[in-house]
Protein backbone atom coordinates (compact mmCIF):
# COMPACT_ATOMS: atom_id res chain seq x y z
CA UNK A 1 0.00 0.00 0.00
CA UNK A 2 3.00 2.40 0.61
CA UNK A 3 4.35 1.58 -2.97
CA UNK A 4 0.81 2.47 -3.93
CA UNK A 5 0.28 5.87 -2.26
CA UNK A 6 4.14 6.98 -3.27
CA UNK A 7 3.23 6.33 -7.42
CA UNK A 8 -0.17 8.44 -6.88
CA UNK A 9 1.96 11.14 -5.68
CA UNK A 10 4.61 10.94 -8.64
CA UNK A 11 2.43 12.51 -11.80
CA UNK A 12 0.63 15.20 -9.48
CA UNK A 13 3.80 16.93 -8.62
CA UNK A 14 5.21 16.54 -12.46
CA UNK A 15 1.83 18.07 -13.53
CA UNK A 16 2.50 21.43 -10.54
CA UNK A 17 5.87 21.72 -11.84
CA UNK A 18 4.71 21.47 -15.72
CA UNK A 19 1.89 24.58 -14.85
CA UNK A 20 4.64 26.20 -13.34
CA UNK A 21 7.32 26.21 -15.61
CA UNK A 22 4.90 27.27 -19.12
CA UNK A 23 4.68 30.97 -18.29
CA UNK A 24 8.15 31.34 -18.20
CA UNK A 25 8.83 28.88 -21.90
CA UNK A 26 6.11 31.34 -23.34
CA UNK A 27 7.41 34.66 -22.77
CA UNK A 28 10.78 33.47 -23.92
CA UNK A 29 9.07 32.55 -27.60
CA UNK A 30 6.33 35.51 -27.38
CA UNK A 31 7.68 37.94 -31.17
CA UNK A 32 9.42 41.23 -30.06
CA UNK A 33 7.45 44.23 -30.68
CA UNK A 34 8.69 46.17 -33.07
CA UNK A 35 9.23 50.11 -31.53
CA UNK A 36 11.02 51.82 -34.70
CA UNK A 37 11.07 51.26 -38.59
CA UNK A 38 13.89 53.15 -39.95
CA UNK A 39 13.16 53.46 -44.05
CA UNK A 40 15.88 54.73 -47.00
CA UNK A 41 13.79 56.55 -48.88
CA UNK A 42 15.03 56.49 -52.73
CA UNK A 43 14.74 58.94 -55.83
CA UNK A 44 12.77 56.75 -58.43
CA UNK A 45 12.60 57.03 -62.50
CA UNK A 46 11.04 54.83 -64.95
CA UNK A 47 14.02 52.41 -65.11
CA UNK A 48 13.47 51.78 -60.40
CA UNK A 49 14.74 53.46 -57.72
CA UNK A 50 17.91 55.80 -58.21
CA UNK A 51 20.09 57.71 -55.38
CA UNK A 52 19.14 57.83 -51.87
CA UNK A 53 18.03 60.91 -50.37
CA UNK A 54 18.02 60.04 -46.54
CA UNK A 55 15.87 58.02 -44.20
CA UNK A 56 12.40 58.73 -42.66
CA UNK A 57 12.24 56.70 -38.91
CA UNK A 58 8.83 55.97 -37.88
CA UNK A 59 7.84 55.38 -34.41
CA UNK A 60 4.56 54.77 -32.24
CA UNK A 61 3.60 57.92 -29.35
CA UNK A 62 0.63 58.69 -28.04
CA UNK A 63 -0.46 60.92 -30.49
CA UNK A 64 -0.08 58.46 -33.35
CA UNK A 65 2.84 57.04 -35.85
CA UNK A 66 5.16 59.73 -35.55
CA UNK A 67 7.59 60.51 -38.78
CA UNK A 68 11.06 61.98 -38.07
CA UNK A 69 12.54 63.20 -41.36
CA UNK A 70 16.48 63.03 -42.74
CA UNK A 71 15.94 64.25 -45.76
CA UNK A 72 18.48 66.11 -48.68
CA UNK A 73 18.34 66.45 -52.74
CA UNK A 74 14.39 67.53 -52.37
CA UNK A 75 12.66 70.34 -54.67
CA UNK A 76 11.87 73.06 -52.20
CA UNK A 77 8.63 73.21 -50.98
CA UNK A 78 5.51 71.11 -50.32
CA UNK A 79 5.11 67.61 -51.39
CA UNK A 80 2.74 64.95 -50.54
CA UNK A 81 3.92 62.50 -48.46
CA UNK A 82 1.90 58.98 -47.91
CA UNK A 83 1.45 55.22 -46.97
CA UNK A 84 1.57 53.34 -50.33
CA UNK A 85 0.06 49.80 -49.80
CA UNK A 86 2.81 47.81 -51.24
CA UNK A 87 6.89 47.31 -50.55
CA UNK A 88 8.09 47.29 -54.02
CA UNK A 89 9.23 50.93 -55.47
CA UNK A 90 9.37 49.74 -59.21
CA UNK A 91 8.12 51.13 -61.68
CA UNK A 92 4.76 49.45 -63.56
CA UNK A 93 3.31 49.94 -67.18
CA UNK A 94 0.26 51.78 -68.12
CA UNK A 95 -0.77 52.46 -71.36
CA UNK A 96 2.51 52.26 -72.43
CA UNK A 97 3.83 54.46 -70.32
CA UNK A 98 6.18 53.34 -67.38
CA UNK A 99 5.15 55.11 -63.99
CA UNK A 100 8.22 55.54 -61.45
CA UNK A 101 7.29 53.80 -58.06
CA UNK A 102 3.45 52.82 -59.83
CA UNK A 103 4.49 49.16 -58.44
CA UNK A 104 3.78 50.52 -54.85
CA UNK A 105 0.07 50.71 -55.79
CA UNK A 106 -2.27 53.41 -54.00
CA UNK A 107 -3.21 55.11 -50.58
CA UNK A 108 -2.96 52.53 -48.11
CA UNK A 109 -6.77 52.28 -46.79
CA UNK A 110 -7.18 49.25 -44.51
CA UNK A 111 -10.55 50.49 -44.07
CA UNK A 112 -11.90 50.88 -47.87
CA UNK A 113 -12.86 54.25 -47.53
CA UNK A 114 -11.72 55.31 -51.38
CA UNK A 115 -11.05 58.64 -50.43
CA UNK A 116 -8.09 61.08 -50.10
CA UNK A 117 -8.70 63.56 -46.92
CA UNK A 118 -5.36 63.79 -45.56
CA UNK A 119 -4.27 62.81 -41.70
CA UNK A 120 -6.93 64.79 -39.92
CA UNK A 121 -9.73 63.00 -42.21
CA UNK A 122 -11.52 59.82 -42.06
CA UNK A 123 -10.72 58.81 -45.40
CA UNK A 124 -7.32 56.74 -46.31
CA UNK A 125 -5.04 55.93 -43.19
CA UNK A 126 -2.06 56.57 -45.45
CA UNK A 127 -2.59 59.85 -45.49
CA UNK A 128 0.30 62.00 -44.11
CA UNK A 129 1.19 65.12 -43.28
CA UNK A 130 2.27 67.54 -45.94
CA UNK A 131 6.50 67.39 -46.17
CA UNK A 132 7.91 70.67 -46.61
CA UNK A 133 11.36 70.90 -48.05
CA UNK A 134 13.43 74.10 -46.98
CA UNK A 135 15.47 76.23 -49.83
CA UNK A 136 18.70 73.86 -49.40
CA UNK A 137 16.26 70.60 -50.49
CA UNK A 138 16.97 69.34 -46.88
CA UNK A 139 13.36 67.85 -44.70
CA UNK A 140 14.62 67.52 -41.11
CA UNK A 141 11.39 67.78 -39.27
CA UNK A 142 9.14 65.57 -37.44
CA UNK A 143 5.27 64.62 -38.84
CA UNK A 144 2.86 63.13 -36.63
CA UNK A 145 -0.42 60.74 -38.60
CA UNK A 146 -2.30 61.14 -35.24
CA UNK A 147 -5.30 58.22 -36.67
CA UNK A 148 -2.43 55.37 -36.79
CA UNK A 149 -2.49 53.84 -33.54
CA UNK A 150 0.01 50.92 -34.24
CA UNK A 151 2.92 51.10 -37.13
CA UNK A 152 2.95 47.57 -37.22
CA UNK A 153 0.43 47.71 -39.84
CA UNK A 154 2.90 50.11 -42.13
CA UNK A 155 5.13 47.27 -42.50
CA UNK A 156 5.52 45.79 -46.00
CA UNK A 157 4.16 48.87 -47.26
CA UNK A 158 5.92 51.81 -48.87
CA UNK A 159 6.41 55.45 -48.00
CA UNK A 160 6.18 57.68 -50.93
CA UNK A 161 7.07 61.68 -51.36
CA UNK A 162 5.19 63.12 -54.48
CA UNK A 163 6.66 65.73 -56.80
CA UNK A 164 3.76 68.52 -55.90
CA UNK A 165 1.76 69.33 -52.87
CA UNK A 166 -1.01 67.61 -51.19
CA UNK A 167 -4.60 69.37 -51.08
CA UNK A 168 -5.80 66.80 -48.42
CA UNK A 169 -9.33 66.65 -51.06
CA UNK A 170 -9.79 64.23 -54.34
CA UNK A 171 -10.61 67.47 -56.16
CA UNK A 172 -9.84 69.50 -58.81
CA UNK A 173 -7.28 66.46 -58.72
CA UNK A 174 -7.16 62.81 -56.93
CA UNK A 175 -5.14 61.96 -53.90
CA UNK A 176 -4.33 65.36 -53.28
CA UNK A 177 -3.28 66.59 -56.79
CA UNK A 178 0.23 65.79 -56.11
CA UNK A 179 1.50 64.25 -59.40
CA UNK A 180 4.53 62.03 -59.94
CA UNK A 181 6.57 60.02 -57.17
CA UNK A 182 9.50 61.69 -56.80
CA UNK A 183 10.98 59.29 -54.18
CA UNK A 184 10.23 55.79 -52.34
CA UNK A 185 11.09 53.71 -49.39
CA UNK A 186 10.05 50.07 -48.74
CA UNK A 187 8.98 49.37 -45.32
CA UNK A 188 10.44 46.17 -43.54
CU1 LIG B 1 1.60 59.20 -52.44
ZN1 LIG C 1 -4.77 59.42 -49.82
Amino acid sequence: MTRKTAYTLCPRLMAITLIAAAPTGMTLTAPARADELTVTMHKVTQDGTGDAIGTVTISSTDGGASFKLDLHGLPSGPHGFHVHENDNCGPTMMSGVRIPAGAAGGHLDPDYTGKHEGPAGQGHLGDLPVLDAAANGTATQTLVAPRIKDIGILKKRALIIQTGGDNYSDTPNRDGGGGGRFACGEIE
